[in-house]
């Protein structure tokens, strides 16, 4: 977005409107922290403001000011629709792709015949308005929505809420800060919040330190069959969906998970194997340290993508059929792991 764009942006939302705020399926920190961020900037500013959440998010983000408020596009659909109906304004937030919110919700969307807002930090963003702000450089979709509030002189609005929702969102994409996409800047946006009431403590509090005895167990499940392949500088985890009935698995449980695999000494590269019996599917984490980009390693080979260090994708064929898969593909690869990370 231009200056000109932002111009016309602020007029268009100088009188109340009705707006519809949306992050991405399965909703994370950075998501629901920026949706709900902009749900108390747009209330405040007069708007008849929902957010609706293509399906539910996890349960250490339910603390979050606001997140009453959220609707569920797949189990509330007949409420979502008629919103969706009636909005003026949709800010799409931490996607960049319709196909990001599923199937049934992109079909609503892409029947909407009002203005599009999107707000992200993903690599190759569709631009299907010209209100895209975008900066994949940027750590979190809720620091590019500090920068959004900064270009829209609206950072006098941002109270306590607002302050822990953004700081949440930060945190979490962040890696607790220790990402290399954190920056000066992020430090410095992140002190500004906690002057205007974000309680740093106490979130990481409630998003880290709020686990299940199950989750705990399930982890431990994981680590234990965690496969290090030190030739590649790589490792994987599994969890199969026996794993997920014994550790009593609920959404959001294996989030963090694949981290643990670059905590190894000498790993550059680390996947995490998700089987959901539900889609059908196995879903797959895939984290890298240095110029190894594990967004096109997935875009490759597993339909999906992200960031140059952190992506995620899927595949069809069976959870021991894909670890073969990745196996066999780790040879061609592996200078690029290894050489892509010297400390
Ligand atoms: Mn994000």
């Amino acid at each position: 977005m231009n200056s000109e764009q932002f111009k016309e942006l602020k007029d268009l939302l100088s009188h109340p409107r009705r707006i519809v705020v949306i992050p991405h399926k399965n909703a994370d920190g950075d998501a629901m922290g920026s949706v709900l961020a902009a749900y108390h900037l747009l209330t405040k500013m007069g708007h008849n403001t929902s957010v609706i959440s293509p399906n539910d998010y996890p349960e250490f983000l339910k603390w979050l000011p606001g997140s009453d408020k959220v609707l569920k596009f797949d189990s509330q659909n007949i409420q979502s629709k008629r919103k969706l109906d009636r909005a003026e304004f949709i800010f799409l937030m931490d996607f960049n792709d319709l196909s990001r919110v599923g199937d049934d919700m992109q079909k609503t969307l892409e029947a909407f015949k009002g203005t599009f807002i999107m707000i992200d930090h993903h690599i190759d963003p569709k631009p299907l308005t010209p209100f895209l702000f975008s900066d994949t450089k940027v750590c979190s979709t809720a620091q590019m929505f500090y920068h959004f509030l900064e270009k829209m002189d609206a950072i006098h609005f941002i109270d306590e809420n607002m302050a822990t929702c953004l700081y949440t969102g930060i945190l979490t994409d962040t890696g607790s800060f220790r990402f290399p996409t954190t920056t000066p800047t992020t430090h410095r946006i992140v002190a500004e919040l906690i002057e205007k009431g974000a309680n740093n403590s106490e979130i990481y509090d409630q998003v880290f330190d709020q686990n299940s005895y199950h989750r705990m167990q399930l982890m431990g499940s994981a680590l234990e069959k965690m496969v290090v392949l030190p030739e590649f500088a790589a490792a994987y985890m599994t969890i199969s969906k026996e794993q997920k009935s014994i550790f009593n698995f609920q959404k959001g449980d294996t989030e963090g998970f694949v981290n643990y695999t670059l905590s190894i000494k000498n790993i550059n590269f680390g996947v995490i194997f998700i089987e959901d019996e539900d889609q059908d599917m196995i879903r797959i984490s895939l984290r890298s340290k240095g110029s190894f980009s594990v967004n096109q390693f997935s875009r490759n080979h597993f339909e999906g993508g992200g960031h140059n260090n952190a992506a995620g994708g899927k595949s069809k064929l069976s959870l021991q059929e894909t670890i073969e898969k990745f196996i066999n593909l780790l040879p061609q690869y592996k200078n690029q792991i290894i050489d892509g990370y010297k400390f």
